[in-house]
């Protein structure tokens, strides 16, 4: 493994002192990286070592010249590549770039050679980026939306983003995977909270659970806490909400076809009175089917499903702003290494039954089981025949844990992944 090369240039060198310290200067003395940085304005010939000028166009601030540029990006690149010919990556911080994200700063990771281009005023002569996009390959990224003022702080970020991912950077590879925005696959929630010693500082305890050395409950409590600030905080990486196609569901507008967009995102606080109606409908027929009228979903408050949705991770169906489906699902506390995540709260709109979105709904919260999970469950009355019948359908066999002989509990293992 050849050291991945960085070239930053900047017309503030100063800036990148930081890069020295810490993990980041060890990564340079122990060969991970090498890093030089070059001052652009060594790149100029003019008396005042001039960089920018007034913008064509009209209007405000200064745009950097592209001569300057072109110099000093042809010194780096004819530098020589290192070992083996490889090919440089330009990446060019700002504002108006593709977004800066983790999958990006892992594929950034990979490369053998990148050349940071920091710029500041109002950016730089695109024609910098046009001709460098014929040569190498050239990435334009922003950190996010906001601004500041230059290049260089976001050269930063994107050098300590690209640099811990390279191999031999951390020392525990695992708290890489473990961590937010974890590599690949679809985006993981935030992370939960962490507590250290000691246990009270200033009148706050830390949570109960995570002294009591019971790893299932732990493992339980850190996912929902994980869960409730990504609902709360970040309902985006949540789980994008997704459109679906259910067949004879009509449209709103009353579009021609019979199929119409279906919504399906995780529940907010808003969706709870609606979650509430649709639950005391759909379970009617369950309390009669099984002669029980005081079942949760019939006697919960409005209170009690807004609270509901920061316990589990719930999905809402909405078509023509109207909701009509709902499902979800949370991890149970068991012994060992046994992990279950408990599905519930099944509904379909009473008149949108038969289309196979129950179905659906059962196999969306199968997928958003966490990782570690070792097996679903599912329960419903014992003369519920169409839920047991689509429980069975979907893999699902009663387990035989005693328990209340009018509630029959199903379970599915969760197949071992398959191995590369
Ligand atoms: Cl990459 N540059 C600047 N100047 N501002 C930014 C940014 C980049 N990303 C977010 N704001």
């Amino acid at each position: 493994m050849t050291a991945t090369r960085l070239d930053v240039l900047s017309i503030f060198p100063d800036y990148f002192a930081p890069l020295g310290l810490s993990l980041l200067g060890r990564a340079q003395t122990e060969g991970l990286m090498s890093l030089q940085v070059h001052d652009l304005r060594s790149f100029t010939s003019d008396r005042h070592r001039s960089v920018d000028d007034v913008p064509y166009g009209g209007g405000a601030g200064m745009v950097m010249r592209p001569e300057p540029w072109g110099d000093a990006l042809d010194a780096v690149l004819d530098s020589g590549a290192p070992e083996g010919g490889a090919v440089p990556t330009l990446v060019v911080p700002t504002p108006a770039g593709a977004l800066f994200t983790q999958a990006r700063a892992a594929e950034l990771a990979k490369r053998p050679w990148l050349v940071l281009a920091c710029g500041r005023y109002e950016g730089i002569d695109q024609r910098v980026v046009e001709h460098y996009a014929t040569r190498v390959d050239v990435l334009e990224v922003s950190l996010g939306d906001y601004v500041v003022n230059g290049g260089e702080a976001a050269a930063l970020v994107i050098i300590e983003a690209v640099a811990r991912l390279l191999p031999g950077f951390v020392g525990n590879p695992d708290s890489l995977v473990e961590e937010s925005h974890a590599l690949g696959g679809a985006p993981a929630p935030l992370e939960y909270p962490v507590y250290t010693r000691p246990p009270t500082w200033r009148g706050l305890e830390v949570p109960a659970v995570l002294l009591s050395g019971h790893h299932g409950d732990i493992a339980a409590w850190r996912h929902r806490e994980a869960v409730r600030r990504t609902a709360e905080r970040r309902p985006d990486l949540a789980h994008p909400s997704q459109t679906l196609t259910v067949a004879g569901l009509e449209a709103p507008t009353g579009a021609e076809g019979a199929a119409s967009r279906v919504e399906v995102r995780l529940a907010r606080a808003a969706d709870a009175p609606e979650l509430l109606v649709l639950q005391r409908c759909c379970w009617v027929e369950e309390a009669q089917r099984n002669d029980a009228l005081l079942l949760p979903p019939l006697t919960e408050s409005l209170d009690d499903v807004r609270a509901s949705l920061g316990e589990w991770q719930t999905f809402v169906v909405r078509s023509a702003d109207r909701l009509v489906g709902s499902v979800r699902g949370r991890l149970a506390a068991l012994d060992g290494t046994e992990r279950r995540w408990d599905i519930g709260r099944l509904m379909v709109a009473p008149d949108l039954t038969g289309r196979g979105l129950g179905r659906w709904l059962l196999s969306h919260i199968e997928e958003a089981a966490p990782p570690e999970t070792t097996s679903y469950s599912v329960f419903t009355g014992r003369r519920s025949e169409r839920n047991l019948r689509m429980y069975r359908r979907a893999g699902y066999r009663r387990s035989r844990a005693a328990g209340d002989d009018d509630v029959v509990t199903l379970v599915k293992p969760v197949p071992p992944p398959s191995s590369p």
